[in-house]
């Protein structure tokens, strides 16, 4: 349950300049303005406190809605909330047209008063970004929250420029279904969660050297000067990519959209987890992007490609706004892969295999992952617990012209802190070669194997093409193995098999 030590309304004089001044700029969750003379009348909490760290917030309104811990802690002896409709109130029609993008237009006449609590369920953005996305998939113009974008979309004859303004307040609502998403909407990224930067930087260093240090001991590095002779670097931007991808739409979430569009909604967006654009064939749709940008010289073995059509996704562009990003996950199929940002900078936060960071949950067989809701929601909660751990991840804030190497097996989540274009790709070198055959041979590939549809074949066809093109280099890779693991004391063989190195079971 979560509560918030200082009350969410403080009609206090002391703040008030203050709160003017920030009135003027400031822009409400969905991302629109307040007119000055709009605000709340009641002034809300700008600062949100857990375990005496001060939060900072970037934005105020949300209506009033508290978490449920600070019901426990008030006098008052009633929720709102469990009123319900039976808290009749009358409501001006600015509020009744509000309401009616969900309730159907025929009804305009009937409702005449309506509870305040219904109007903030119904002010919830996430439940109308759920309906904006089931029901207009990506042909959506985004146009400052959801659920304007929803109405003017249904009922074109709307003046949807008055929904959202009326500020409304309501006092004793205890939510953490509202509060929660709202909170990690909003919450600036603290220095704290920034500052540790535990990474080795390397620029400049030779091949061998990255193998020898890096990717044969499987240790992630930060890799700078890569991208200095790449095209993207110089060009890619918000207006050349519209410009150079028209109309062609592009994988967001669980819908397709033309960048353009895109653009105009991350633009305006202030949510927990906003839409992010992760597209595994922009080259094959925009080959111009394709030949862009060139992989650096680190990581030019790519053993998947003796499968030519038939190999698994390997490339991505990513671009979001700030605070869009990944989840903690282990990279698909056993791969390594590398990241290079383009244009922002995202924060990195990595754990080797063996530690399962805390507040992510794999299913005992690894298809499935539970985690917190938001990346913001894992911070707030369970970044604090790493500090003491053993194990501390491996912390990074990779800028515009940097290159990450995640090696295979380790957990990672990223989160952009502007918005951000990055390319990335995983791959298959013969320093990872067993790790990728012993994983698509799996019990239960059919589950694990990822962006391909003959999954339960793919180790077969992999290996067959492997021997094909290059004879002999399984056979060898196993002998060196096997010739490492004579040498390792037995504990160092037990880690080592969760590690990514190769593993004694692999036959
Ligand atoms: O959001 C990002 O840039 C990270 C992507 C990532 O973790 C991945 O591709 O595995």
């Amino acid at each position: 349950m979560l509560s918030c030590k200082r009350l969410l309304f403080k009609p206090t004089k002391l703040n008030n300049t203050k709160k003017k001044n920030r009135a003027k700029t400031t822009t409400n969750q969905n991302g629109s303005k307040f007119p000055i003379n709009q605000q709340p009348t009641i002034d809300p909490v700008e600062e949100y406190e857990q375990e005496e760290n001060v939060f900072s917030l970037r934005t105020s309104i949300n209506h009033g809605v508290q978490p449920l811990g600070n019901f426990f802690l008030s006098s008052t002896s009633q929720n709102s909330r469990d009123i319900g409709l039976g808290n009749f109130k009358i409501l001006s029609d600015e509020l009744v047209l509000e309401i009616l993008g969900l309730l159907d237009g025929s009804s305009l006449g009937i409702i005449a008063t309506v509870s305040k609590s219904l109007f903030i369920f119904c002010a919830h953005e996430p439940l109308w970004r759920n309906l904006v996305l089931e029901t207009l998939k990506g042909g959506f113009l985004f146009n400052g929250s959801w659920r304007k974008t929803y109405i003017a979309a249904h009922f074109p004859c709307f003046n949807v420029s008055s929904i959202g303004s009326c500020g409304l307040s309501i006092r004793d609502f205890y939510s953490d279904y509202l509060f929660q998403s709202w909170l990690c909407a909003n919450l600036e990224m603290k220095h704290e969660w920034l500052g540790r930067d535990n990474i080795p930087r390397r620029k400049g260093i030779s091949v061998e050297d990255f193998i020898l240090n890096f990717e044969e001991p499987n240790k992630p590095v930060l890799l700078e000067g890569c991208l200095d002779n790449w095209v993207a670097k110089d060009k890619w931007d918000k207006d050349y990519l519209i410009k150079t991808c028209g109309d062609v739409m592009f994988s967001v979430g669980p819908v397709e959209m033309k960048l353009e569009d895109y653009f105009k909604y991350s633009e305006l967006i202030r949510e927990e987890r906003p839409l992010y654009l992760f597209d595994p064939k922009f080259a094959e749709k925009v080959p111009k992007l394709g030949n862009e940008y060139e992989v650096p010289v680190y990581f030019r073995e790519d053993l998947f490609s003796v499968l030519g059509e038939e190999r698994p996704d390997y490339r991505w562009i990513i671009i979001g706004p700030a605070g869009s990003g990944s989840s903690f996950h282990i990279d698909p199929n056993s791969t390594s892969a590398w990241n290079a940002v383009i244009k922002g900078s995202k924060k990195w936060v990595l754990f080797p295999p063996e530690v399962v960071p805390p507040g992510v949950h794999p299913s005992p067989d690894g298809a499935e992952v539970a985690c917190p809701v938001s990346i913001v929601e894992w911070f707030m909660n369970f970044y604090g617990a790493t500090k003491d751990w053993k194990k501390r991840p491996i912390e990074c804030v990779c800028k515009a012209g940097e290159v990450l190497f995640v090696p295979n097996g380790w957990w990672h989540m990223v989160i952009n802190l502007e918005e951000s274009i990055a390319i990335t790709q995983n791959f298959v070198s013969r320093r990872n070669l067993l790790n990728v055959l012993e994983f698509l041979q799996k019990p239960n590939a059919s589950d694990l194997v990822s962006g391909t549809r003959d999954r339960v074949n793919l180790h077969n066809k992999f290996k067959e093409a492997i021997d094909a093109a290059i004879p002999g280099t399984i056979d060898q890779l196993v002998s060196k193995a096997e010739e490492r693991m004579k040498i390792l004391p037995y504990w160092e063989t037990v880690a080592d098999s969760n590690s990514g190195g190769f593993k004694f079971s692999f036959c």
